[in-house]
């Protein structure tokens, strides 16, 4: 994620904050797949559901896992993944880089209330299901986390091998 549109999220996220309650039922609206709107970054870009190549089921429970916490995917492939809460509390599966994750993760330490609903990411509450479709356009190892605050930080992180 570039800074500026950290920044700008942040910002954004702090008038959402003041307009809503956190964990209203936009968090639960699909992401709406515009080509005209997909960013590219260095992990991806949100792929178009018509042409997921596969689905990956995650499983995110309340001991702070992901199952799977490692998946492999081939480079140029659309994936859609189902991530389950089966835990009680909101859990949410955010891809990215490394240094994407990690400064989300410390964002969301400033800021715990804020927002945010990009399509690299799925906030799900729990017996639900969220799920993101993605392209890997890049080879690489990108991560995918819970942001929640202390969840990362209990080690609630899996990793994508692109190749
Ligand atoms: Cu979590």
């Amino acid at each position: 994620m570039k800074k500026l549109h950290a920044l700008a999220f942040v910002a954004l996220s702090l008038v959402s904050v003041a307009a809503s309650a956190h964990g209203d039922e936009d968090h639960a609206r699909k992401h709406v797949y515009d080509p005209k709107k997909v960013e590219t970054t260095a992990f991806g870009q949100q792929g178009d559901p018509k042409k997921v190549a596969r689905t990956i089921q995650v499983d995110m429970a309340d001991n702070m896992r992901f199952t799977p916490s490692d998946v492999t995917v081939e480079k140029g492939q659309t994936v859609r993944f189902v991530a389950h809460n089966s835990g009680q509390v909101l859990h949410e599966m955010v891809l990215g880089t490394q240094d994407a994750i990690a400064g989300h993760a410390a964002l969301m330490r400033k800021f715990p209330e804020m927002e945010h609903a990009d399509a690299n990411m799925a906030h799900v509450k729990p017996n639900k299901t969220g799920e993101i479709v993605w392209q890997f356009t890049q080879a690489g190892e990108f991560q995918f986390a819970c942001l929640q605050p202390g969840h990362f930080e209990a080690g609630m992180v899996g990793k994508v091998l692109v190749k």
